[in-house]
Formats: C-alpha cells, structure tokens, sequence
C-alpha cells in the first residue's frame, strides 16, 4: 500500500528545509555547547548530536561487554586464588560498565533491544582490541596494563563530555579502570622480579603482541578520522585519537623501562625538541581489517555473544512473566 507517510520526492526536500524555529533552536545549543555547557537528555539537540552520541556511546557499551571474553577465557586458570579474585572482580566491572552505558545511551531515545540486535548481526562495532586473543598467562597483566592504560587515558577527558549522562557514567567506570591497569601493572611487576626465565620470556611476548594493537585502540589518525572534528567541536570528544595516542606512548615507555621489557619498535626514541617520543608506523591496513570484521576472533567474539544472548531467552522470558504477574497482583489489590 502506498501512503502519504511513504511517498517520497518533493515532500522530503521540503522536510529537510529548516523551520525558522529549528534554526533558532540550532543556535541557541550550539551557544550553550560554546558556553561549557552540559547537555541534558531532555533538552533539544540537533539529530546529528544525538546520533553521534548513540553510535559512540552504543560502542563503547558493546566494547565493554565484548572486552569481558578474553579475559573471562583465564578465570578458570588463573594461578593463584588472589588473582583469580582480582580477575573476576575486573570482568564483572567490564560487565557493569557496559550496563551503565547502555543506560546513558537509552537516554537519548535508542532502545536496549535496538542496540544489541545491532551488535548481534554484525552492525554495530566495539572496540579493535577484543579481537586478538589472549593466549597465556601474562596476556592478563598486559591487557590490564596496556589496553586498561589506553582506555583511562582516551575515557578521563570524556567525564567532561558535553552530554552530561555520558560524562556521568564515565566518571565511575574510570575509577575503577585505574584499578584496572593497576592490577595489571602490579602482576607484570610481580612476574618480571620474581619471575623464572620462561616467566619473563611470557611476559616480553604478550607485549610484543599487544603494544601495536593497544596503539589502534585510539582510532584511525586525526587525518583519516572522518568524526572527530564535528566531535571535538560539540564537546563530545575533548582531544583527538593522536593526541591521546601520544600521550599513551609518553606516559607508557617509563612503565616499560621500570618492568624491564622492550616495545616492540625500533623508532621509538625521545624526541627532545617536541618533549615526547617519537615511534614507528602503524598498520593500518590491519586496523582496518580488524575493524571490518576480519581480525583474528572476530567470528568468535560474536559468536560466544549471539550464544549468550540465546542462552539467556528463558531468563528474560521468566522476569517478563514475573513482572507481569507483579502488575495483575497490584491492579487486582488496588
Ligand atoms: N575499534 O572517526 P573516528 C574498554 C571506528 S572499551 C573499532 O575516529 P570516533 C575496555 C569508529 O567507530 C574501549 N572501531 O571515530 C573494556 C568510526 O566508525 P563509525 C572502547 C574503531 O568515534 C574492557 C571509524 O572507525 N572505548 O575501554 O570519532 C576491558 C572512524 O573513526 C576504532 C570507547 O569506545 C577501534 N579502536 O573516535 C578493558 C571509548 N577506532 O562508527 C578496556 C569511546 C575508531 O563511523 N569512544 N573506530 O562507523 C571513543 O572515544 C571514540 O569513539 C573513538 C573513535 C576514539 C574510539
């Protein structure tokens, strides 16, 4: 049947034009986001705002939940019962950040089930990173240390994003990635000093698997990011992925040299004029083929989520029902 609604042509054209109100409106956010401002999920916003946020946001939240498989894997075969733990205390964190940003992004008028229907069918993206597996013992400490490390540095500046509920959010889940990283660095260490040769040997290894990947994490570079500069000036991103990426590798080589293991690349040098280290190339015609879909777990990653999901159906059936009772026992009381 076609309608009214579904025709097309002229009418959208029309749709498109602002309305002197839009515009007026339109300017009035931009001077708030130009004042400092914080953005509250009732007051208006231009479409695009909105969408930028629900993708970044919804992102983010799927690299959260995702972020929880490589480091679920060890649970069950961590060495001791202090790090076993600390490690399912930091997986069941990932689990609540992702809760809590799923939260921020309803908000803005994006269902739940919308979300994950498009992480489940291979839409949505999450994070680069939780594509590599985690193949030993020291992958731990490392991720802890690198890919936590990497994510307080690009998460601090977004407590100040312009959408308050975002920068909320943020607030807590970068309290306890400091945690994190630390817990990471501080197994590195135990392993470096303590350590017998294969032990130290283990932990130069994961490094040198995941310090390339841990530099990808902050995104394509300032020129090929096709979002950051209507990001940056909305407020939403406060600094750009190189220089978050810079400032990852200067506050890293010093933790580096401390543990006693080398990065893996030759260009990495201080650079005495510029006050910060220069380093190599990075390939990002892997990042992009990660990204795409072709790293080296994708498949599984999406997998084990699309199987969870399954597997949970009874339970979101049960508390549906549950609740549906609650309401017949409250309307028959009343
Ligand atoms: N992986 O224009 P750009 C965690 C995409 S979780 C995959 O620069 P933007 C943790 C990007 O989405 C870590 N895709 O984009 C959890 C865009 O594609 P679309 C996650 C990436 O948004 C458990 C395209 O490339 N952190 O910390 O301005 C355990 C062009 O990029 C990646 C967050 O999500 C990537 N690495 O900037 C431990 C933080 N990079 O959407 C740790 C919040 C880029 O246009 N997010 N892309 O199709 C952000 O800060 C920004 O979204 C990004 C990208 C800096 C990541």
């Amino acid at each position: 049947m076609y309608t009214q609604a579904m025709s097309v042509g002229p009418q959208d054209a029309a749709a498109k034009v602002k309305s002197p109100e839009d515009v007026a409106r339109e300017a009035a956010f931009e001077a708030r986001i130009d004042a400092g401002d914080f953005i509250e999920a009732k007051d208006w916003m231009p479409e695009h705002y909105r969408k930028t946020l629900v993708r970044q946001i919804s992102q983010h939240a799927h690299s959260e939940i995702v972020g929880m498989l490589p480091e679920g894997n060890w649970i069950s075969r961590a060495p001791t019962l202090k790090r076993k733990a600390i490690l399912l205390a930091k997986v069941q964190d990932e689990g609540g950040h992702g809760l809590y940003l799923y939260s921020a992004a309803e908000t803005l008028g994006t269902s739940r089930d919308q979300m994950l229907d498009a992480l489940h069918s291979g839409k949505a993206k999450y994070s680069s990173i939780f594509n590599y597996p985690t193949t030993s013992w020291a992958d731990i400490g490392v991720v802890g240390w690198l890919v936590d490390g990497a994510a307080i540095m690009n998460q601090v500046p977004l407590c100040r994003c312009s959408y308050a509920p975002y920068a909320r959010a943020m607030i807590r889940v970068c309290r306890e990635e400091s945690f994190h990283q630390r817990q990471g660095y501080e197994s590195l260490l135990v392993m470096m000093r303590e350590g017998n040769a294969a032990q130290k040997s283990m932990v130069q290894d994961a490094v040198n698997r995941w310090w390339w990947p841990s530099l990808m994490m902050f995104g394509p570079a300032d020129k090929d990011s096709p979002n950051s500069e209507q990001s940056i000036r909305w407020g939403i991103k406060r600094i750009t992925n190189d220089q978050l990426r810079q400032k990852f590798v200067d506050a890293t080589v010093p933790q580096a040299e401390l543990l006693g293991i080398t990065l893996p690349d030759p260009d990495l040098k201080w650079n005495e004029a510029r006050g910060e280290y220069d380093f190599g190339a990075i390939d990002w015609a892997e990042f992009w083929r990660v990204v795409g879909g072709d790293g080296p777990c994708n498949r599984e990653r999406l997998a084990a989520r699309v199987k969870a999901w399954d597997d949970g159906a009874w339970v979101r059936e049960a508390a549906l029902a549950h609740a549906r009772k609650q309401t017949i026992k409250k309307e028959q009381a009343a």
